[in-house]
């Protein structure tokens, strides 16, 4: 008997909406240096101690690199319209400049190709932080050359694959590899200095400019945009310092990447705050940021509450939380929609990530893994309910089809949908893909009686 819950949304999703399901190229592939692939900053970073809470690393991590046509048949299985996966730049042009990998860019044309004959569309993101060491021996996303090498990347990707995506994304998440990447040092390449971080800010977000108008002039079918990891900030107490330190916040978190992309230059009070930590702006750098996009991708995991004597201890919240210790807060995605439609003008927006990590536990080869089918049900509904008042969101896509290799969190943290044992490679669907699954059925059931109805009207 089918034990999975019915999905009781209550709101029916337009019949091109897009329901998907992602993954990125470091956290799944392995192959860590097979086939001429070249390192990456993450390949480093694992190797240095106690950077890794489990001390693992991604040289096998779901061995997607050859298991990649199963994988393949499993998404195919869940009935989404859309896969969401990232190339691995140090696989397709292992020093970042120089020769390409032929090995390397006909693992990802497979990829595409077996999507496509799967009835699945392919969004490809370009950087899902896997730079190549090589470049960050030059100085990485701090030095403005990488800018450079990164569109010859986006075009020769593009060239080789464009007409054949749906979408690309430049960027996953600009400020997780500035700030954990540079300024807490947490993320690769580890670095800890704050007008570093800012540096790079500016050159992440100047690439994806770049890379847009490259792509485009060349003739790239394929929508184009960015994803940002975006949360509604909010002061722990009313005080006036909680509420000032939250809005220093959402300019960094939202604001410093939110602002330039939609044509509003850096915030004021960010580059205050900042000083001579602030980004040296180019004449043109600002025009060429803003460059129009096809959509925008917004991660939501958790709203971020704030306090300017230290950390808020996520217990205080009196909401539940994630094996990653973040609060489960669902509208504040209907909030966060609500507020960026409100204060930008915006192309169309997919929620590109949100999901869950738990400790799952398998029982006679079942994993029942009702939070997480929870925690994504609530997600969808504030999906609609934002779009019900208005917001418009083309698709979403649930973080993450496998487990698989949670960054400094190794492989302890389980943010898939299927389960990966990871000494067999086994995958095992949790109740979550099936009830994903029967979701996408559901909605897809009711437009078409929708449509009957209306033909008969
Ligand atoms: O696993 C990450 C992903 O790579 C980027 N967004 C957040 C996820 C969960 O932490």
């Amino acid at each position: 008997m089918d034990m999975i819950a019915e999905p009781n949304s209550s709101f029916t999703f337009p019949a091109d909406f897009v329901w998907g399901v992602a993954t990125s190229s470091f956290q799944i592939e392995g192959a860590a240096s097979e086939d001429g692939k070249g390192p990456s900053i993450w390949d480093e970073f694992c190797r240095v101690p106690n950077t890794i809470a489990d001390h693992s690393n991604g040289d096998v991590a779901c061995d997607h690199y050859h298991r990649w046509a199963t994988d393949l048949n499993l998404i195919a299985n869940l009935g989404v319209d859309a896969y969401r996966f990232s190339v691995s730049w140090p696989r397709v042009r292992p020093g970042g400049a120089g020769a390409w990998n032929e090995q390397g860019l006909a693992f990802y044309e497979r990829i595409v190709d077996g999507l496509l004959e799967r009835g699945i569309k392919p969004y490809l993101t370009l950087n899902h932080w896997d730079l190549p060491a090589e470049l960050q021996a030059k100085g990485g996303w701090a030095n403005r050359d990488t800018v450079h090498r990164f569109v010859e990347y986006a075009c020769h990707v593009a060239q080789r694959m464009g007409d054949r995506v749906a979408a690309i994304t430049t960027h996953n998440e600009p400020w997780v590899m500035a700030t954990l990447g540079h300024e807490t040092g947490e993320f690769a390449p580890g670095i800890k200095n704050r007008a570093i971080a800012m540096r790079v800010s500016h050159h992440l977000l100047l690439s994806h400019g770049l890379a847009v108008q490259a792509l485009r002039a060349q003739g790239c079918k394929s929508k184009l945009g960015i994803v940002l990891n975006l949360s509604p900030v909010v002061p722990a107490t009313d005080t006036p310092e909680d509420k000032a330190f939250a809005q220093l916040k959402d300019g960094k978190l939202v604001r410093w990447y939110m602002d330039p992309l939609f044509n509003k230059g850096y915030p004021a009070d960010v580059l205050a705050y900042l000083d001579n930590d602030a980004p040296k702006v180019k004449d043109g750098d600002l025009r060429d940021i803003a460059t129009p996009m096809d959509f925008l991708g917004v991660n939501y995991y958790s709203r971020k509450v704030v306090s300017a004597s230290g950390h808020w201890d996520v217990h205080k919240g009196g909401l539940p939380f994630t094996d990653m210790g973040w609060e489960i807060y669902p509208e504040g995605l209907t909030e966060l929609l609500l507020r960026l439609n409100r204060d930008y003008v915006l192309p169309p927006i997919y929620v590109t990530e949100n999901g869950a990590a738990f400790k799952d536990a398998m029982t006679e080869g079942q994993i029942h893994d009702t939070r997480r089918v929870d925690f994504i049900a609530r997600h969808i509904d504030a999906v609609g309910a934002a779009m019900a008042q208005g917001v418009r969101i083309e698709g979403y896509m649930v973080w993450s089809l496998l487990d698989n290799f949670e960054w400094a969190s190794g492989y302890e943290k389980r943010f898939g949908i299927i389960h990966v044992d990871y000494s067999t490679q086994q995958r095992t669907l949790k109740d979550s893909a099936r009830w994903y699954r029967k979701l996408m059925q559901r909605n897809k059931a009711e437009r078409i009686q929708a449509e009957l109805l209306a033909r008969s009207a």
